[in-house]
């Protein structure tokens, strides 16, 4: 059995070359009309941020640090979303970075600047603690958390809430970006 499990992992450590597309998430970056692509290259245990333009051509490839390398062996360190997050006209795009089974997702938010990702804020998406409605990244944790990013619509977005305590998965709200670079639940 061991022998077995040691060749299906080295049989698939040799099926992921450096290169292999992990991950594709389609946004149209120039307004053309046509749809970009922020895709996932593997890059040893790692995956590589590259923007695509509509032909599959290199438009950026992200250095390799720390800020844009995604997975890993723990969940998550993946790309969530991608759309105008806070109504400036230019996309965001929002990933998360790898974390342990229960515990806040903590995110990485970037803007295209126009010919490459410039980082926005990053950390935890949680409530405030005196307006429980709004949340804000930061570096401040609370009982409850933005587990996923499911979709970005211009100033706003849809996200999955997760309370340990209750173990409540699922419950999806939208959050509203408001001037402050807060987002406030709005239905
Ligand atoms: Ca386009
Ligand atoms: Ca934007």
């Amino acid at each position: 059995m061991r022998y077995l499990l040691l060749s299906a992992l080295l049989i698939g450590a040799a099926w992921a070359a450096d290169g292999d597309v992990v991950q594709t998430l389609k946004v149209d970056l120039n307004g053309d009309g046509k749809p970009e692509s922020f895709v996932l290259k593997r890059l040893g245990e790692q995956a590589r941020l590259v923007v695509l333009d509509s032909q599959g051509r290199t438009l950026w490839q992200a250095p390799r640090t720390e800020l844009f390398l995604f997975g890993g062996p723990l969940d998550g360190g993946d790309l969530q979303a991608a759309g105008d997050l806070d109504g400036d006209k230019r996309v965001d795009l929002v990933g998360t970075y790898q974390k342990s089974d229960v515990s806040p997702t903590r995110f990485r938010w970037f803007r295209w600047t126009g010919s490459r990702l410039e980082l926005v804020s990053q950390g935890y998406l949680c409530p405030l603690s005196q307006r429980p409605g709004t949340f804000k990244f930061s570096e401040n944790q609370s009982s409850y958390w933005v587990e996923r990013v499911l979709a970005i619509e211009p100033g706003r977005l849809k996200v999955e809430l997760f309370d340990p305590v209750t173990e409540e998965r699922n419950l999806t709200v939208w959050l509203r970006a408001d001037e402050n670079g807060e987002f406030v639940i709005t239905e």
